[in-house]
């Protein structure tokens, strides 16, 4: 996977780039992000970016002409233009599944007002990364690159399938405890120190379940329900448990 940013500021992307689980990923050559500056592309001699919105207003736009000799420069046969924008369907893990099969992504950064309209002719997909404003599209590219970054095979692990992705799409994690089984009277849920595998897995997934009922039921309307979690479910429902 290539990951290629266009952006007015490419310094932006240096130090999160470095770190942590997407540097390793970056060293070990399992994907390839490159930073490009837009203002490679300033065609006239002042090297000139934007330009003032026609029918007046604030702000600044990037002008067309360089985002479409930027984009139709880095895009190959196989590449999947991304505009980060506020107007994008809302990024979530189905879409970042989606992305992670892809072997060349191409992600425009918009800064000011955003970009001339016409410049969405060579975008095949504008996303969000939510509902607030930013100065700029830099930080939605980099949530973007984490989170498609982390399903690439030996990214985690040696074994994608240890993200078990029925289970962790839509539902929350389930609570997380270290040492010491005691603390300030808190303990540890005695079936975690119980060695019991089996139980312990089921455990989690009915917490996972749980949490998510709670805390985020709205994330339920996406999920699609395996056979053990409409089992659990009925359990919590019923306040009963089939063996
Ligand atoms: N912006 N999700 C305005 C965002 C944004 C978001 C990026 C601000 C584009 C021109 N992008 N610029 N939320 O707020 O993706």
């Amino acid at each position: 996977m290539k990951i290629d940013i266009l952006t007015l500021f490419p310094d932006f992307f240096i130090n999160p780039l470095n770190e942590s689980i997407v540097g390793r990923a970056i060293d070990k050559g399992k994907i390839e992000v490159e930073t490009i500056n837009i203002r490679n592309y300033a065609l006239n001699k002042h090297r000139q970016v934007d330009d003032y919105p026609y029918g007046g207003g604030s702000g600044m736009v990037l002008k067309a002409d360089v985002l479409i000799s930027a984009i139709n420069d880095i895009k190959k046969v196989n590449s999947w233009v991304i505009y980060m924008s506020p107007q994008g369907k809302v990024l979530n893990q189905k879409k970042v599944k989606e992305l992670s099969e892809k072997s060349h992504l191409v992600v425009l950064c918009g800064h000011y007002e955003g970009v001339d309209e016409r410049a969405l002719t060579e975008v095949d997909e504008e996303i969000s990364i939510g509902d607030y404003v930013l100065t700029g599209g830099e930080l939605p590219a980099l949530v973007l690159t984490d989170a498609v970054t982390r399903l690439i095979p030996g990214v985690l692990g040696d074994d994608n399938s240890a993200i078990d992705e029925s289970f962790t799409d839509y539902l929350l994690e389930y609570p997380h405890y270290t040492r010491p089984a005691e603390f300030n009277g808190l303990k540890v849920p005695d079936i975690l120190l119980s060695g019991h595998h089996e139980n312990i897995r089921l455990f989690r997934k009915k917490q996972s379940l749980l949490r998510t009922l709670i805390k985020r039921p709205d994330l339920l309307l996406s999920k699609e329900f395996d056979e053990e979690e409409e089992k659990i479910l009925k359990e919590i429902l019923f306040d009963r448990e089939y063996s």
